[in-house]
């Protein structure tokens, strides 16, 4: 059976192709391109999944879709117990645990995030805008930055003892953050205000499987920003 990664530029498929690096299995990219205005993926992915949305990978006659379910079917299928921590340990709790944060509690942030950015900059009439502002600023003040700023304090304060997520080892959990922290990397000043979670960034960037499977998804431009 091969694997085919249906991959969808500047998406969240750049972690399952990090991890398919990691395997070291064999695998080939079907690509899709964004819609130029609407940035939303092209008709041919709904012919892969009914939710048209990458990461989907095919495997033989079987399709998986959603990065938390792709992970744990690839590590289950083709890994041989280097990147999920053994089952009772609490590093395997720590690995379920954010395995499920990224999609679960930080990616809703991020995207509220972008689409208050829309709708900021998004053309309508004069006399609307001081009203989309207004609302805007309300998501922001009321509920979205305090819950980020909380968010990034606690994944940095993860990190105050251990080189990855979940210990000394990096663990596909730690591919399933990546994408999460590059989004935010893109929306706060992590440098500055998170040397952990900047440090981790910079160590995931020097991994020769991270730079393999840059190479081989071609320009990653993340909201913004060419990686
Ligand atoms: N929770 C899902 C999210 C999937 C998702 O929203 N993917 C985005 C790319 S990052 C997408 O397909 N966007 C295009 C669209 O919504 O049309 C996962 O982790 O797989």
């Amino acid at each position: 059976m091969t694997i085919t990664l249906h991959h969808l530029e500047n998406s969240r498929s750049q972690r399952i192709l990090w991890l398919l690096e990691e395997l070291g299995v064999d695998y080939r990219i079907k690509r899709y391109q964004r819609d130029k205005t609407t940035s939303l993926a092209p008709p041919e992915l709904f012919k892969v999944h009914p939710l048209g949305k990458s990461p989907v990978i095919t495997d033989g006659a079987i399709t998986v879709a959603e990065s938390g379910a792709i992970i744990e079917y690839l590590v289950d299928q083709y890994d041989t117990g280097r990147l999920r921590p053994a089952a009772g340990t609490s590093e395997h709790l720590a690995y379920t645990y954010w395995l499920h944060y990224a999609e679960g509690t930080f990616m809703p942030l991020m995207i509220i995030s972008l689409l208050m950015g829309k709708v900021e900059s998004a053309p309508m009439p004069f006399f609307i805008k001081p009203v989309a502002r207004g609302i805007v600023s309300k998501v922001r003040s009321g509920y979205l930055d305090q819950n980020v700023r909380r968010n990034l304090d606690f994944m940095e304060s993860s990190l105050d003892q251990s080189t990855w997520f979940c210990g000394e080892d990096l663990t596909a959990a730690d591919i399933q953050m990546s994408f999460a922290l590059e989004a935010a990397e893109v929306r706060t000043n992590l440098s500055a205000d998170y040397p952990n979670l900047a440090g981790f960034l910079e160590r995931m960037r020097a991994l020769p499987t991270y730079q393999a499977a840059l190479k081989k998804g071609g320009p990653y431009q993340l909201m913004g920003v060419t990686k």
